[in-house]
């Protein structure tokens, strides 16, 4: 098996959430080389000019992407600066790079590999540690609990570091603020941070992302108790214009309380830009998903959840055509 390359400058281009971050951590902490970290704009799921202007200019000689299913064309960006290497865990095709890890492409199931994290562990055969379990509940959150065989494993570094679920639960909280604010010099400074913490404590401390948690418990609180529009019957619609990246947790906060489907918009966040959430019951997400997909847009999801990054001209028109599919 090849192993990871530690000569030269290497990318580790990573997803920005807890996941994203940890399974840089990981790489940072156990195998010392010379890295440069970099993350897509918060919200894109693969590379636009400028960011690949800004890689360019990195001095690049390897690139190690980590939990992120990135097209066809930003691989092959990366792979006309040098080898690429990806450890991921979402469905995916197998991409033509010097290697794609990816124990799911290999048939092996999301249960047995919850997180790139999980995966990296496994990879470098290191023992489960905080950053491991970090990356699974992170992706995971509450329902990793129902998932017996990483439940044995979170149980015995809870043990050892002698903290509970609830803590590290808050520490993904307190990690995802660095998107949620779209903080990028956070996110990126957050891999280096991570990759030195003895235990949980050391997230749960910092007053930086507390302050962050904070003004966005409120920012979430205050959109999803605000008005809703009823667009049909069983589907309701919030508009908002938050600079926050929140959508989902807005759309999570609505679903809480009621059986309708919830769209939430918001074009706050980015010039130009609509991000679009649906959380279900979706009659067919795959549907929405393609409808997007064929007007250009960045869609992606799963049964009962649909988010989209449409551009605010077309928005009037496209909402409610997909309002009729739902
Ligand atoms: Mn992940």
């Amino acid at each position: 098996m090849l192993t990871i390359p530690t000569e030269g400058n290497i990318l580790l281009l990573h997803h920005w959430d807890t996941d994203g971050l940890s399974a840089a951590a990981l790489i940072i902490r156990n195998e010392p080389a010379d890295y440069i970290n970099f993350s897509p704009k918060v919200g894109n799921y693969f590379l636009d000019e400028d960011d690949r202007q800004k890689i360019k200019s990195l001095d690049v000689d390897t690139t190690i992407l980590l939990d992120m299913a990135m097209p066809e064309d930003t691989v092959d960006f990366l792979t006309s600066i040098g080898p690429v290497y990806i450890f991921d865990h979402h469905l995916q095709e197998r991409h033509d790079v010097m290697m794609h890890h990816n124990p799911l492409i290999d048939g092996m199931s999301q249960k047995q590999y919850p997180s790139t994290t999980w995966v990296l562990t496994d990879y470098l055969g290191l023992p489960p540690d905080i950053l491991t379990i970090f990356g699974a509940f992170g992706d995971r959150e509450e329902k990793l609990k129902e998932n017996e065989d990483a439940m044995e494993i979170v149980d015995q570094v809870l043990d050892h570091h002698n903290c509970t679920f609830e803590e590290i639960l808050e520490c993904v909280d307190l990690i995802d603020t660095m998107h949620k604010t779209n903080d990028r010099k956070g996110i990126l400074e957050m891999p280096w941070f991570l990759s030195e913490i003895e235990h949980p404590r050391e997230v749960l401390m910092r007053d930086d992302l507390k302050k962050n948690l904070n003004i966005l418990k409120k920012e979430i609180r205050k959109e999803a108790e605000g008005p809703l529009r009823e667009v049909k019957d069983g589907v309701v619609h919030k508009d908002m214009h938050s600079p926050f990246n929140i959508i989902s947790s807005v759309a999570r906060r609505i679903a809480w309380n009621r059986d309708d489907v919830v769209i939430v918009t918001n074009d706050g966040y980015s010039d130009g830009i609509t991000q679009v959430y649906i959380r279900g019951p979706i009659p067919d997400s795959q549907k929405l998903i393609r409808a997007a997909k064929e007007k250009g847009f960045s869609a992606g999801g799963k049964e009962d959840v649909v988010g989209m990054v449409i551009s605010s001209e077309e928005i009037g028109d496209l909402l409610p055509k997909m309002v009729e599919l739902l």
